[in-house]
């Protein structure tokens, strides 16, 4: 029971501890198989190194689907994260057609955009291709300015609650019935996530550190995955994603050299002991 296969597509980062190389062991650490789709091979990642070397792996995907499906593959669910182009979103929406079981799982993390800002290399074209994807997903992972991104609102560093209704108000109507809202903070020291399952509303808050630290979107989609795989609820398994990805960002803390990623090795039993 709740041993799952995944079929994960997202980027393979040679060297930065994000996307594939966080989702990959975080998965298996939940107990699940795992199939990946590189969408990408870059030499690192985006944010802070430059020079970086990147393969779009776009034209691979069609051939991939064709033997897949000959071989009668099928998957309980479908993660996605980040994808190198526009063009790609139709391929993987082939394959969330013809390889997700149909009682399976698309989870996708559009993955495009922080702090109000798209990654490199993105723009409106990609943004609207996100979209299309997301309005396929079961459920989406945005934090705030992906949302914002998703639903054409204006993106502010600071706002109320109302805001955030807004914003969950626009993304159930446009995009995407059940929502996994990153990094909604309404105190001082404080984040959290808002949940929105089945028009159900709950909001989930834990300690905000000072310091943020790159990857933690990764880190946190892959254990919300892994949770919700094991069959724990929308809630739970965002609870459970939070506290881990909180537990990842102390075990970097002390580590200024570290700056690439967040040391989720370290404390992968106590997502493995929440999952109990
Ligand atoms: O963590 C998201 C991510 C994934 N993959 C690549 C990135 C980023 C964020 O910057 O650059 C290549």
């Amino acid at each position: 029971m709740h041993y799952q296969r995944v079929l994960t597509i997202q980027d393979i980062s040679c060297v930065g501890q994000c996307s594939m190389t966080v989702a990959l062991p975080i998965l298996s650490a939940c107990g699940h198989e795992t199939a990946v789709l590189p969408s990408a091979i870059l030499s690192t990642h985006t944010a802070g190194f430059s020079g970086y070397t990147v393969r779009d792996l776009a034209q691979d995907m069609p051939a991939v689907r064709a033997h897949w499906q000959k071989e009668g593959i099928a998957f309980d669910a479908v993660y996605t994260g980040y994808l190198g182009s526009a063009e790609q979103v139709d391929f993987v929406l082939d394959i969330i057609r013809d390889c997700l079981k149909t009682e399976g799982l698309a989870f996708i993390d559009p993955a495009m955009a922080d702090y109000g800002k798209l990654y490199p290399g993105f723009d409106d074209n990609y943004v609207q291709a996100i979209k299309r994807l997301c309005q396929k997903a079961d459920y989406i992972l945005p934090n705030i300015t992906e949302a914002c991104l998703l639903t054409g609102i204006a993106y502010q560093e600071t706002y109320d609650k109302a805001y955030i209704d807004t914003l969950l108000t626009a993304l159930q109507e446009q995009v995407c019935k059940n929502i996994i809202l990153t990094g909604v903070s309404y105190a001082e020291g404080k984040t959290g996530i808002e949940v929105v399952e089945n028009g159900q509303r709950n909001y989930y808050e834990h300690i905000r550190l000072p310091k943020s630290c790159h990857g933690t979107g990764d880190i946190y989609s892959s254990a919300f995955v892994g949770a919700m795989l094991k069959g724990k609820s929308a809630y739970d398994s965002a609870k459970i994603a939070a506290d881990y990805t909180v537990a990842c960002m102390y075990a970097t803390a002390d580590s200024p050299e570290h700056w690439y990623g967040a040391k989720f090795e370290p404390v992968l039993g106590q997502l493995i002991d929440a999952l109990r």
